[in-house]
């Protein structure tokens, strides 16, 4: 299966870890399952969810700027979804808490080891990296943890499990033009702003942001976002539209359900009767042939067949007319279950 690692071009959120007056707002509920959130526009489901909620939410991850989708991470491939400070990935292997890790952003933009220090008597020095944490970078650390043990307060154990260990000394860093002392960790960067008040006097770096907006971007569309109902033969979303006749569009389709497999095919007509035959015609071309007939005459743009928890992203040309287009799922039976809806094309 082919997978896009498409990044939003410009994502520019402005926003500090001082989040109390800032309240996410429920977007819309597709899914009792997920929650949205209209700052971004993306959601949180499933395991990702529960681990953002319970290790510390907004303050410690931000807000979601992608879909959860499958990327290739160090050589192997997994279900992530990228948040403003982090990127979280589900290892299904890996028994709780240690199926969702905190990706390493901090080891992975730290590239030139930096020498080591000798301990301080105020600091905690830890001796498998060689560096001090000391004042009030020690008690943002201390203050947040992935929680173990059920109990309340965070042991060392964790806040190592979620921040890892310090991988630099405090230094002097210029972030986004402003000179801050900073202290890297494998999973974080925390960073002194002794102008606020705390808790706020430190904050975490947007590694997430910065580590997409250094990606190579795929190519420049509009965004869109699909996804199936449950473990129901249905989309989430019955209409998309916000594109302008011709406008290249990235569209992301995440197949949510643990049980069955679909796709998203776009079709260039609004005639019923057509997709049916399109239906047909697919399931007769089988899985080998991504259930897509040989005759695309009809097919503006298509997704792979994605597996139970899948993701993928497309990009294509909407048609040139404006009018309204069929989008279907071609795995058989999904079409005559009700699997379509309508793609709206504005002038
Ligand atoms: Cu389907």
């Amino acid at each position: 299966m082919n997978r896009f690692l498409v990044v939003l071009a410009s994502i520019s959120i402005v926003m500090l870890l001082g989040v109390g007056q800032i309240t996410p707002t429920a977007l819309s509920q597709t899914n009792a399952n997920e929650r949205c959130f209209a700052e971004t526009g993306y959601c949180i489901t499933g395991r990702i969810r529960a681990y953002w909620e319970q290790n510390g939410g907004l303050p410690v991850f931000g807000y979601p700027i992608t879909p959860q989708r499958t990327e290739t991470i160090e050589g192997q491939p997994l279900e992530v979804q990228w948040f403003e400070r982090n990127r979280l990935e589900l290892h299904p292997d890996n028994a709780a808490p240690y199926d969702v890790l905190l990706g390493r952003l901090g080891a992975e933009q730290v590239t030139q080891p930096f020498p080591a220090e000798d301990p301080r008597p105020e600091c905690r020095y830890f001796a498998q990296t060689g560096f001090n944490v000391c004042g009030d970078i020690l008690a943002a650390w201390q203050a947040n943890g992935l929680d173990l043990d059920g109990q309340p307060g965070f042991s060392e154990a964790e806040n190592l499990a979620l921040f890892g260990l310090p991988i630099s000394p405090l230094i002097t860093a210029e972030i986004e033009g402003q000179p801050l002392e900073v202290q890297w960790f494998e999973r974080a960067r925390f960073e002194r702003h002794p102008d606020n008040a705390p808790p706020f006097n430190v904050l975490l770096g947007l590694l997430g942001n910065e580590t997409l907006q250094d990606a190579p971007v795929a190519s420049e569309g509009v965004p869109l976002t699909i996804g199936v109902q449950g473990e129901d033969l249905l989309f989430d979303q019955n209409t998309l539209g916000g594109v302008q006749a011709g406008q290249s569009v990235n569209l992301t389709f995440n197949n949510i359900s643990a049980l069955y497999r679909h796709n998203w095919v776009l079709l260039n007509t609004n005639d019923q009767a057509i997709a049916s035959q399109v239906a047909q015609a697919s399931a007769e071309a089988g899985r080998a042939n991504e259930f897509l007939p040989a005759d695309r005459a009809n097919i503006v743009a298509a997704t792979t067949v994605l597996d139970a928890l899948e993701s993928e992203t497309i990009s294509f040309a909407a048609p040139a007319a404006p009018g309204q287009y069929l989008y279907i799922c071609t795995v058989p039976g999904h079409y005559a279950a009700g699997m379509y809806g309508t793609l709206i094309i504005d002038p």
